[in-house]
C-alpha cells in the first residue's frame, strides 16, 4: 500500500472510530452544529444550574461565537428512576453527540443508555456513576473520588457533635445512586467499629426526594422523632438547605448540627446565622467544564474516552481516564464554613 492509501485508510479509521461522523471544522455532516446535552436529575435543583454553568464557560473559551457547538440543557421535572428517559431519546433523535447525564438510577437506563450509543452519541455519567452498570456508559465524570465523602461527612459531624450522640441522614431519592453509596459508605465506615465513632449512633435514614417541601417535612419529623438527637447529615443541597432553615425557624441549631453537601451560594445565609456550622462540597461547574473539553478533545483530536487516555480540560489541566472508566474533578470534598465564606461563589 503507498503512503496516500495508508494515510486516507486512517483517516477513514479515525472518522469511524469517533462514532458520529464528522465533517472538517467540527461540524457533524450533514450540516448542523455538535450537540452536546446535559440532563440533570431534575429542573429546579440549584446544584445542577451551578454545574450546567460549566459548560457554558468551557463553550465560551472553545466557541465565544456559538458556531460550532449546541449546548442543551433539558431533562424531567422530578428525579424519579426513570423519569430520565424520554430525554435521552429526544436527544438521541435530534442527534446528540454527547449526552451528560446525572442517571437517577444504577441500573434502570442501561437498555437506553445501550440503544443511544449503537446510534453514535456518548453517554457520560456526570456528577457520579451508576455502579454495576459501567459497561452501558463510555465513561463517568465524578466531583471527588466517591470513596472518601462517607468518612469525610460522618468526620465532619463527629467534629460539630463532641463524637457523641444520635443523628440522622437526610438523604434524595431512595434511587439516587450518589446518595445510596454515600449513605451506604457511612453504614460501612460505622460497622467497622472504629474508637471513633462508637458514642455516634446513627438512628434513621429518611428521603426528602431533592424536593425542598418534602424534605422540610423529613427534617420536621426527625426533630418530634428523636427529642435527643444531635446532628442530621444532609448529603444533597437541597435536603441541607431544607434542613438548615428548619433549624433556623425552630431555633435548634444550638442542640441540632445540620451539616452534609451543600451549595455555597444556599447555605451562606445559614453559616454567617450559625442555622448550620459549615459543610462540604466540590466545584460542580469544573465537572461540566471538563465536560465540554473531553468532547472538544474527540471531536478535534479524535480522542476516545478509554481508561488511561488523557486530555487536556483548558485552565484546569490534564486529566485521565482512570481503569474504572471515571475522571475524577478534584479528590476529596472540600469544606465551607465561616471561616471561608469568599469562596462560597456558586
Ligand atoms: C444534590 C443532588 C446531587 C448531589 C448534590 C451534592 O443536589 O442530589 O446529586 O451530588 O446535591
Amino acid at each position: 500500500m503507498n503512503l496516500v492509501k495508508k494515510l486516507l485508510l486512517l483517516g477513514l479509521c479515525l472518522v469511524i472510530a469517533g462514532g458520529a461522523v464528522f465533517a472538517a471544522g467540527g461540524k457533524q455532516a450533514g450540516g448542523g452544529k455538535i450537540k452536546i446535552y446535559f440532563i440533570p436529575k431534575n429542573l429546579g435543583n440549584p446544584y445542577f444550574v451551578a454545574l450546567g454553568s460549566g459548560f457554558e464557560a468551557a463553550l465560551k473559551e472553545l466557541d465565544p461565537n456559538g458556531e460550532k457547538y449546541e449546548y442543551i440543557f433539558t431533562g424531567p421535572a422530578t428525579p424519579e428512576a426513570t423519569s430520565q428517559i424520554e430525554y435521552i431519546e429526544a436527544a438521541v433523535q435530534n442527534g446528540a453527540k454527547a449526552i451528560f447525564i446525572a442517571a437517577n438510577s444504577n441500573d434502570a437506563l442501561n437498555a437506553t443508555f445501550d440503544d443511544a450509543r449503537r446510534r453514535g452519541t456518548r453517554i457520560y455519567i456526570i456528577n457520579q456513576d451508576i455502579p454495576g452498570s459501567e459497561s452501558h456508559r463510555d465513561a463517568a465524570i465524578m466531583p471527588v473520588n466517591f470513596d472518601t465523602v462517607g468518612v469525610a461527612q460522618l468526620d465532619l459531624m463527629g467534629g460539630y457533635i463532641n463524637w457523641e450522640g444520635e443523628f440522622a441522614i437526610l438523604s434524595a431519592t431512595t434511587d439516587a445512586p450518589d446518595q445510596n453509596y454515600w449513605v451506604q459508605s457511612m453504614r460501612d465506615e460505622l460497622a467497622k467499629g472504629s474508637p471513633k465513632y462508637a458514642k455516634m449512633k446513627l438512628v434513621d435514614v429518611v428521603y426528602g426526594d431533592d424536593q425542598p417541601e418534602k424534605s422540610t417535612t423529613e427534617m420536621e419529623a426527625l426533630l418530634t422523632k428523636y427529642p435527643n438527637l444531635k446532628g442530621v447529615i444532609a448529603p444533597t443541597t437541597v435536603g441541607i438547605a431544607a434542613a438548615a432553615k428548619v433549624a433556623q425557624t425552630r431555633g435548634v441549631a444550638d442542640r441540632v448540627k445540620v451539616t452534609g453537601l451543600g451549595l455555597p451560594s444556599e447555605m451562606k445565609e445559614f453559616v454567617v446565622d450559625g442555622s448550620s456550622p459549615g459543610f462540604q462540597l466540590w466545584d460542580p461547574p469544573a465537572e461540566g467544564y471538563l465536560g465540554v473539553y473531553l468532547v472538544d478533545a474527540e471531536v478535534n483530536q479524535g480522542f476516545t474516552p478509554a481508561p488511561g487516555a488523557t486530555f487536556k480540560a483548558g485552565k484546569l489541566g490534564e486529566y485521565k481516564i482512570l481503569p474504572n472508566g471515571q475522571i475524577l474533578t478534584l479528590q476529596t470534598p472540600k469544606l465551607f464554613d465561616k471561616n471561608n465564606l469568599q469562596d462560597f461563589v456558586y
